[in-house]
């Protein structure tokens, strides 16, 4: 058993001030059961939890450490930044080259707007769409997720409703009613969203890869279906490349996939870990956010200095050459050894994967949609998730996650992990 004295310590204390005892729900585990393991440093692949046990680290941040974690000259560069204050609540030279390098790396992206979380980029994208079409509506997703603002805390409704109901406490059925929920990879039901409520739909949200019902990629044509049913409609299409941006590719995956996003959610990567999100696009729609234009948007630490220079120095990196080609072949390796274990084991379950961004699903043979993930046997997962934890491998505390890849996985860190993971799936786990 790992040692987990001070976790369970800081724990109870933590159950005392911080409501589930985290700042963000997935980190309760309550998707595996158990108790949390609280972190205390982490550098490269791994992490080192409160009790010093060394991790090899698949979650990184969820997204953003794809250097691995405190990369030295990430770390220099923020050190540096900070001796010159944290924020001045005014235009800084960072934010403006942070917006060109993001601007020459996106097609769509004439126009940058910095926030401090995907949530907010999320937020925003949807108020542009509804000012620019002057329309209300909303089509998402099925297990895509996109922040915790209102209007996408919205799942399916009931039978063949299209209008979402709430998917928090909270969120008012008349807003979340604003909001239809379609099936990833199934045109037929965005062409139903718009049959029902075509001149009501400002527009419709997409994350290119989905990454948070597990990894799921989009079928040959869908995306361009999707691009063409929208526009057809007068409806704008918002990608949320929170997860996707920079992360398979110097800039937008959408982009590489043949769809021409009118606005693009962006985050993680381009923070290099610190607080971050950004909304991008066309400039006939940004600059209508003030002060240029009628859509309120505002936020006292956006383009803080410290989160822009980290995002800089990470996408300065992440940009030199053969730096994708080996994150390509970190995840290549890392799902054939995660397929093979799952055929030496008679495991039922699929790998899907993007470049270094993959989720193994226990149970389901193929993954296309919310449903088909819901699938899984979830109770297995939570078996192998602490049979992993055991084995000193630290997964996201889903089945619904994905693994992230980085750049400081070594080929051995990955076969030591596909090790721990054919222990795990052996008959002398759980299982
Ligand atoms: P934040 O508000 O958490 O910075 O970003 C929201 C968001 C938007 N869009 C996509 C595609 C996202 O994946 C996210 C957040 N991702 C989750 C993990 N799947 C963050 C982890 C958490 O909630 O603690």
């Amino acid at each position: 058993m790992t040692t987990r004295t001070k976790s369970d310590d800081l724990l109870g204390r933590a159950q005392k001030t911080i409501p589930g005892a985290v700042n963000s729900p997935v980190r309760a585990w309550k998707g595996v059961g158990g108790a949390p393991l609280f972190i205390e440093r982490a550098r490269g692949a791994y992490l080192f939890d409160a009790d010093g046990t060394c991790f090899i680290d698949y979650v990184g941040s969820y997204g953003p450490a794809i250097l691995g974690h405190a990369p030295p000259e990430v770390v220099a560069a923020v050190a540096e930044q900070a001796r010159s204050g944290f924020g001045y609540g005014a235009p800084t030279r960072l934010e403006v080259e942070l917006a060109e390098v993001i601007s020459a790396a996106i097609r769509c992206a004439e126009r940058v707007r910095l926030v401090s979380s995907g949530t907010e980029a999320g937020m925003t994208a949807v108020r542009l769409a509804r000012a620019a079409t002057g329309r209300p509506a909303i089509v998402k997703f099925d297990g895509c997720y996109h922040g915790h603002s209102d209007s996408l805390l919205v799942r399916a409704g009931s039978g063949g409703l299209t209008l979402g109901v709430p998917d928090s406490a909270g969120v008012p059925p008349e807003l979340a009613a604003l909001t239809m929920v379609a099936t990833y990879n199934d045109l037929g039901s965005v062409e139903d969203c718009f049959k029902k409520n075509r001149d009501r739909i400002a527009a419709v949200m997409v994350e290119p890869i989905a990454a948070n019902m597990g990894v799921v990629l989009p079928n040959p044509g869908f995306l361009e279906g999707l691009a063409e049913i929208a526009h057809r409609n007068g409806a704008l299409i918002i990608c949320d490349e929170v997860i996707t941006g920079f992360r398979l590719r110097f800039g937008a995956v959408s982009e590489a996939m043949g769809m021409e996003p009118d606005l693009i959610m962006l985050g993680k990567i381009i923070g290099g870990g610190m607080p971050v999100g950004a909304v991008a696009g066309r400039a006939r729609y940004l600059d209508l956010l003030a002060p240029q234009g009628p859509v309120y948007q505002a936020g006292t630490l956006s383009g803080n200095p410290l989160s822009v220079r980290a995002g800089l120095e990470t996408l300065r990196i992440l940009g030199r050459p053969g730096n994708y080609e080996r994150l390509e072949g970190a995840g290549a390796r890392l799902e054939a050894g995660l397929i093979a274990t799952l055929a030496e084991r008679d495991a039922a379950g699929c790998v899907n994967r993007a470049g270094s961004l993959l989720t193994m699903f226990l149970g389901p043979v193929e993954v296309h949609n919310a449903h088909e993930a819901r699938g899984s046997d979830t109770a297995k997962f939570a078996a192998f998730f602490h049979s992993l934890i055991e084995r000193k491998v630290n997964v996201p505390p889903s089945q619904f996650e994905a693994l992230f890849v980085s750049l400081a996985h070594s080929d051995a860190d990955i076969d030591a992990t596909i090790a721990a993971v054919r222990q795990g799936l052996g008959p002398e786990s759980h299982f």
